[in-house]
């Protein structure tokens, strides 16, 4: 390495490393100035409390109850080599839950890895979602995205993209199609904390700006990019004073509260349909998980950290405040449970028997007529491996 670079490389480091204690400054941004209705044992502000029927917070807690069970299933199939790879949502489902839910059902809802939520509570199966970590031939995808990268087109969930914040831009120009249209749906884009650190992000937010989009950005400040705390991504004081520059409003959120990110999204929501714009929700929250099953989060952050944030689970929260209501004691809570264990065991079974796309399906969905060269190339695959191979 040039001197010269060597040089700037040590004064990076003298800027970033000992200087503040990452961990205090993050905790302090956090807590500044959010919205929270339902706090950390289930009591709730009754002024604040939005209108929700008994049927949809019923609905609303069994996908969350889904998304941890899920990930913790998955995980294990995934450290038996049956699955390649998991991206967990625990700890953050009640944002992609409690938000998916304040919207209409023909929405447009365009995540990134952690939203297995936004397809549950929009009536997905288990098995679908097994179908697409498999990567088998009921997948919608037939096996060609990496696993999480859930979405569906009956259920107006697009695709994710692995790139960072690529589906920003994309959310923003589906809200100004759908403006242009006159169609009344609205979109709602799920993002990370480090995705605001991404062009993608910044020319979405000054696009839905500009021309009124009638889109919601959720981005889930987690507190980290993979390894790196929200303190080194950003110098602004929060995430949602960005909106500010793009001329839009925000709300800063407890992010495990399902009730405050319901109701701002309601809010957000209703903005858009009237015509006013976007709105920019900055949901603080905690992965209390690896990053992805290719992590090892004890490099980075200490398990005194974690073990804070298990005290406000979203899920717990959720249940006490369901008690509270008498909606579910805890037996029908302790059954709810077991159920949703038993039916994601055996969707996994399921999944895993279902046979793989056949190979002729590689060459299917990207031209209406196949071109003389992959027509070739099809043949040669099927007289090498014959008709219907599934790689077994
Ligand atoms: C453009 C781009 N750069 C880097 C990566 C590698 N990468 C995958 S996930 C990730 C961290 C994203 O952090 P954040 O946006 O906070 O979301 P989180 O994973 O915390 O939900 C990175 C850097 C990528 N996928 N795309």
């Amino acid at each position: 390495m040039p001197d010269c670079q060597v040089k700037r490389c040590l004064a990076f480091k003298l800027l970033t490393v000992g200087v503040v204690d990452l961990n205090e400054t993050m905790e302090m941004k956090k807590e500044t100035g959010m919205l929270q209705i339902l706090d950390i044992d289930g009591n709730y502000r009754k002024e604040l409390e939005p209108d929700i029927s008994e049927e949809l917070l019923l609905r609303m807690y069994r996908a969350m109850a889904t998304v941890r069970k899920f990930e913790e299933i998955s995980m294990g199939l995934q450290r038996q080599g049956r699955i390649g790879f998991y991206i967990g949502a625990a700890g953050q489902e009640a944002c992609s839950v409690g938000s998916t839910a304040a919207l209409h059902r023909d929405d447009w809802i365009f995540p990134a890895y952690r939203e297995p939520g936004a397809l549950l509570i929009r009536g997905e199966t288990v098995l679908q979602l097994f179908h697409q970590l498999f990567g088998d031939s009921m997948d919608y995808n037939r096996g060609r995205q990496m696993p999480n990268h859930f979405n569906s087109r009956e259920k107006n969930v697009v695709t994710p993209s692995s790139p960072i914040a690529t589906q920003i831009p994309h959310a923003v120009g589906m809200a100004i199609a759908a403006k242009h249209m006159k169609k009344k749906q609205i979109a709602l884009t799920f993002f990370g904390d480090g995705a605001t650190s991404e062009n993608d992000f910044h020319s979405g937010m000054n696009f839905a700006g500009v021309f009124r989009a009638p889109v919601i950005f959720l981005c889930q400040n987690n507190g980290y990019a993979i390894s790196l705390p929200t303190v080194r991504q950003t110098a602004s004081e929060t995430l949602a004073q960005k909106a500010d520059a793009y001329g839009m409003p925000s709300e800063r959120v407890d992010g495990n509260d399902v009730l405050a990110v319901y109701s701002a999204t309601m809010r957000a929501a209703e903005r858009a349909r009237k015509g006013q714009g976007p709105t920019l929700i900055e949901a603080l929250t905690y992965r209390i998980g690896p990053h992805s099953s290719s992590d090892d989060p004890t490099k980075y952050r200490k398990n005194e950290e974690v073990d804070e944030w298990r005290k406000k689970d979203p899920i717990k929260r959720m249940s006490a405040y369901l008690k509270r209501k008498r909606l579910i004691d805890d037996e029908s809570d302790r059954k709810l449970i077991e159920d949703i264990e038993n039916e994601i065991r055996s969707s996994a079974k399921k999944a895993e028997s279902t046979p793989k796309p056949a190979i002729e399906s590689v060459f299917e969905n990207v031209y209406l007529e196949l071109t003389w060269n992959l027509r070739e190339e099809l043949d040669e695959a099927v007289q090498r491996y014959g008709p219907g191979y599934t790689g077994k």
